[in-house]
């Protein structure tokens, strides 16, 4: 999509460092941390949500992304969070799929309560 912060992100045309690359997704760090470790793994496809016809390899290349980024920040044994906020009430920002990892610090315990 064209008028997309993340789409332009996650295909290069704004340059950001990223954490993790292949042919399906990007991770990066988040503009607004909220903890110690706090990067977004996003598709290179536009998918609005998780819904969105979200391909098996995507998935895929989510997962190998988060592991990839939790060894690289050092959190793979402290612990973390995957999110992806969804929709108004999810608090979903960003339209386009994104997943939060969260870590380097004790989390609050509770995911009711808007943390993102
Ligand atoms: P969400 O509320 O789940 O849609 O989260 C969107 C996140 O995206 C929010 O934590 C801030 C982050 N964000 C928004 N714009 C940018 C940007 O231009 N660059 C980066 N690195 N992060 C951004």
């Amino acid at each position: 999509m064209s008028d997309c912060i993340f789409c332009k992100l996650a295909n290069g045309e704004i340059p950001t460092e990223f954490l993790y690359e292949d042919e399906n997704v990007v991770a990066f760090r988040d503009a607004h941390p909220l903890a110690p470790v706090h990067v977004l793994v996003v598709p290179k496809a536009h998918h609005e949500n998780i819904l969105d016809s979200v391909p098996a390899q995507t998935l895929a290349s989510v997962a190998k992304a988060i592991e990839s980024v939790v060894d690289a920040t050092g959190i793979r044994e402290s612990g973390f969070r995957v999110v992806t906020n969804t929709g108004s009430d999810g608090g979903q920002s960003v339209m386009h799929l994104h997943f939060h990892i969260l870590g380097g610090k004790q989390l609050n315990p509770t995911c009711g309560e808007k943390e993102l």
